[in-house]
């Protein structure tokens, strides 16, 4: 059997945490004959603490038998101790009031801390997942407060943003969802990302041509996917869980297990690919083969989509612009 792999956790004990744990260790992310331990990490609040205790009883209780470790911390520095994976899910979100200079340096020092932390102690393969909001900058932060391990190793989640237009493109069309492919979003994990279908097909025909709507493209389908996370946080009170820890099992499993030529999207640093500034963490349509993935280069960016790139780099580059002094 497989040779367990260490798997680290942060705001393991919030909602996504809940959504995401249980189903890392019956085997959905890294595959059913994998086992894995966990290293949770929650804040050294005495409340945060006990639900993380709670949470690992209920673990206990699955008897997964992939889940051959378990362990609570509450310090990064052993909470990543030799770990192959790290979900960043843990984040100080907007509060009421909150100016988003406060937002990003609050961020900027968790997760300068975190990617300090990796650095010293992770394996020197981590591959590094960050959820917690905003997700691009602070992989991007993290990133860089790691100077010792391969930069590309760390990501931001932007596999939600690709799922939830998957599911807006496959009502339109009344196709299934699994039957789309090619699709790709571009850019920050925000409501300025670019969902683009231009070049997505459902059964070898263009998804573009069968929608045949430009109108609809720009009114009603990007709005849907920017907004989504909002409309979600109106109707249930609170923000995604469910649907944003099944994204992180997409994007963790496709990168370690590969999408057979498939394409995903995933926030990545760039290496200059479509004109973007290089480092900058950004979406892009990839493919993943071996433990590596590969940007889908080549792709015609028209005039419309040019645009909307424009903008959500623009977005990006101004909180880097708002982090620079912490780097
Ligand atoms: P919760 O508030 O339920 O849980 C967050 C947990 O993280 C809390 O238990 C908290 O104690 C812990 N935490 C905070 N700072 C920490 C630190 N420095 N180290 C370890 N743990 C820490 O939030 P939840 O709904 O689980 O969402 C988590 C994050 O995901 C938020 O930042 C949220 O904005 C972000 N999201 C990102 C999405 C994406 O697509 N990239 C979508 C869903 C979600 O909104």
């Amino acid at each position: 059997s497989k040779k367990p792999v260490r798997v680290a956790v942060t705001g393991a004990a919030g909602q996504i945490g809940y959504a995401l744990l249980f189903r890392i260790a019956s085997g959905e992310m890294l595959g059913k004959d994998q086992p894995v331990i966990l290293q949770l990490l929650e804040v050294p609040m005495e409340k945060a603490q006990e639900a993380l205790k709670g949470v690992i009883m209920e673990l206990e209780d699955c008897a997964f038998p992939l889940l051959v470790g378990i362990e609570a911390h509450s310090d990064p520095m052993t909470a990543f101790k030799d770990t192959d994976y790290a979900l960043l899910v843990g984040s100080r979100p907007r509060g009421p009031g909150m100016e988003r200079a406060e937002l990003l340096s609050i961020n900027g020092a968790i997760f300068t801390a975190q990617g300090k932390a990796l650095n010293a102690v992770a394996s020197r393969d981590v591959r590094v997942l960050v959820v917690g909001n905003p997700a691009n900058t602070n992989a991007y932060i993290a990133m860089k407060a790691a100077p010792d391990l391969p930069a590309k190793n760390f990501t931001a989640m932007l596999r939600l943003d690709h799922n939830r237009a998957a599911s807006q493109i496959a009502a339109k069309t009344g196709k299934p969802v699994a039957a789309i492919e090619k699709l790709a979003v571009w850019g920050n994990h925000s409501p300025t990302m670019y969902a683009d279908y231009r070049f997505a097909t459902i059964g070898g025909e263009s998804v573009k041509d069968m929608i045949n709507d430009e109108a609809w493209n720009r009114d009603v389908f990007l709005p849907t996917v920017g907004k989504r996370g909002a409309a979600i946080i109106a109707a249930r009170g609170l923000s995604s869980a469910a649907s944003a820890a099944n994204a992180a099992i997409d994007h963790m499993r496709d990168w370690a297990l590969g999408t057979n030529g498939a394409w995903v999207t995933m926030g990545i640093p760039s290496n200059g690919e479509y004109g973007i500034p290089a480092e900058t963490m950004f979406g892009y349509p990839v493919t993943c083969e071996g433990g590596e993935y590969k940007i889908v280069e080549g792709l015609a960016i028209d005039a419309f989509s040019q645009e909307c790139i424009n903008k959500t780099l623009a977005e990006l580059e101004g909180e880097k612009d708002g982090v620079k002094h912490l780097l």
